[in-house]
């Protein structure tokens, strides 16, 4: 499948956490006009604490600079765990620009500012919550998440990205993510915009609030999602772990959310099955 824009964020390269085999296979078969780094792709934080640089890690850096060769146009926003990158704002390197901000003119007719959002979490929170269900959570859900989806292929029902239901269900978390959410809307209305596109909170969604459409990449630490435009305009939350599958979509009508505040575990029945060849059907 070729898409008009594909944003990406918070893959943490330089952390044990970060997925990147599964980025590598998704950046592998990626055909984008504009890819959008969304911030925190090198945590440079943590490789002041400890230096952990994989090959796999530095094949993503490879992969992305093979696509910025060829021909995709990439932008680059750092974001809080990469913000000594920000010295680079306004400069072209290696045929990627690096910016604060950027604009994405959506095929919907929409203005998109696109930022990372760190700079809507004062406190941080963001990342307590990361290290919070990161280490008490992440790695028990992500277990039973292959033993289910192993089941439930068996069983020939469609995935079910268990880290994303088990968020979404619990209530402080929820509680959270909505306060952010609100304030990314307010600031894109006050700014004159008609959405807001980020990462940073490591939660992906693609949302209506009030009129203000908020997208959210994720994360390729705990859910391996990507936002991504297509050549007709449509909005996806892709997930790419052992297959992918799209979470929500968008079109000039409206949401297809199957992201809602409290995820019922059936919703996602619903998602597309999106197969790594492009093919798509409904599930
Ligand atoms: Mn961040």
């Amino acid at each position: 499948m070729s898409y008009r824009a594909v944003f990406i964020s918070d893959v943490h390269l330089g952390t044990p956490d970060c997925r990147a085999e599964q980025l590598l296979s998704f950046l592998h078969q990626l055909n984008t006009d504009t890819l959008y780094l969304v911030g925190d792709i090198v945590d440079l934080e943590s490789l002041a604490v400890r230096a952990y640089w994989p090959a796999s890690h530095a094949a993503v850096v490879g992969a992305i600079l093979d696509l910025a060769a060829r021909g995709t146009k990439v932008i680059y926003l750092p974001g809080n765990h990469d913000a000594p990158l920000r010295g680079l704002i306004g400069q072209t390197i290696s045929a990627i620009d690096v910016r604060r901000f950027a604009v994405h003119h959506g095929l919907d007719g929409r203005r998109y500012r696109v930022s990372h959002g760190d700079e809507y979490d004062p406190e941080r929170l963001g990342k307590d919550w990361l290290v919070w269900i990161g280490e008490h959570a992440r790695r028990l859900v992500c277990w039973m998440n292959r033993g289910l989806n192993r089941v439930r292929r068996q069983l020939g029902l469609p995935y079910l990205p268990l880290p994303i239901v088990a968020k979404s269900r619990i209530q402080a978390a929820i509680d959270y993510i909505q306060e952010y959410e609100q304030r990314v809307v307010d600031a894109a209305r006050e700014q004159g915009f008609d959405g807001h596109i980020c990462g940073h909170i490591h939660f992906g969604a693609i949302r209506d609030v009030a009129g203000v459409r908020y997208m959210n990449d994720g994360d390729w630490v705990e859910h391996c999602t990507a936002l991504s435009e297509d050549a007709d305009g449509q909005w996806s939350l892709l997930h790419w772990t052992e297959r992918g599958t799209a979470l929500a979509t968008a079109n000039t009508v409206g949401v297809y959310a199957l992201l809602p505040s409290r995820l019922p575990l059936n919703s996602l029945e619903v998602a597309r099955q999106f197969a790594p060849n492009g093919s798509s059907k409904a599930a």
